[in-house]
């Protein structure tokens, strides 16, 4: 798979493709990273791609023709069009549901704002798609496109090894991840739960998708309308959910009334 990124710091854009998961998808030609620069597609002495915004105000704004001359040579290159996503808190909120759709994807372009914003004819023009990564706002689309690329990446066939395939397979669709422990067994006087030690796999099966259920109902409630019940997990959570109101009633202050 092949992102074109639209960015004036592509030396940000680098670090996916030299480190972890994402760097040896690069290495492995499994995913390739081309950066696009508005300011070689600027004209004038100074090269500009900002400006004060129309109607005054704070701040300089992306301006439209360096970021159409960068899209233009990203289409010449590709000999098509490739959809073209702009990162921004205004944009839909991503999800995995979205990350696995883009990744089916053979190119797409992400442009990375700046500034204030880029010019809205951008927007309406050129832009097919407007994502956001949450609700926050960072000085830049940059860790927007990177959290794209990095997410979308672990989708493809061959980018994950074994045990990192294995772990997602064995995680449950739409669940938060249960705890996990390593050395040492006591640490700080916090012991590993006796049944990640017992050695019997189907036990811890069900104590991890207990953990899984039930913190995805303390923490995330919502997500759980989503996600396919059987009878076993219905037991599961159910127990979790009388043990967790026995420990809030053990927590409670004795009032001795
Ligand atoms: N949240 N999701 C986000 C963001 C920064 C100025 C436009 C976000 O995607 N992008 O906060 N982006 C701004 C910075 C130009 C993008």
């Amino acid at each position: 798979m092949h992102f074109d990124v639209i960015t004036i710091f592509p030396e940000m854009i680098r670090s996916v493709t030299e480190f972890g998961v994402t760097g040896r998808a690069v290495g492995k030609s499994l995913l390739q990273v081309q950066c696009w620069n508005p300011r070689d597609y600027s004209e004038g002495d100074y090269r500009a791609v900002d400006d004060r915004p129309y109607g005054g105000g704070p701040g300089m704004v992306m301006m439209a023709k360096p970021l159409a001359g960068a899209i233009n040579a990203i289409r010449e290159d590709a000999g098509c069009k490739p959809p073209l996503i702009y990162l921004s808190p205004q944009g839909k909120l991503l999800d995995q549901r979205i990350v696995e759709e883009l990744s089916g994807h053979r190119r797409l372009i992400l442009l990375a704002g700046r500034y204030e914003g880029i010019d809205e004819r951008i927007v309406d023009e050129y832009v097919d798609r407007e994502y956001s990564i949450g609700n926050y706002v960072v000085s830049g689309g940059e860790l927007a496109a990177m959290v794209i690329i990095d997410a979308v990446a672990r989708q493809l066939p061959g980018v994950l090894g074994n045990d990192e395939s294995a772990s997602r397979e064995s995680f449950v669709e739409g669940l938060l991840d249960c705890p996990h422990y390593s050395r040492p067994e006591a640490f700080e006087g916090a012991k590993t739960p006796d049944v990640l030690l017992s050695g019997n796999h189907e036990a811890i099966r069900r104590w991890r998708l207990k953990q899984s259920l039930g913190r995805t109902w303390l923490r995330r409630p919502e997500l759980l309308s989503r996600v396919e019940m059987d009878a076993e997990r219905y037991a599961l959570l159910n127990d979790f959910i009388d043990e967790h109101e026995q420990e809030q009633k053990n927590d409670e202050p004795d009032t001795g009334t």
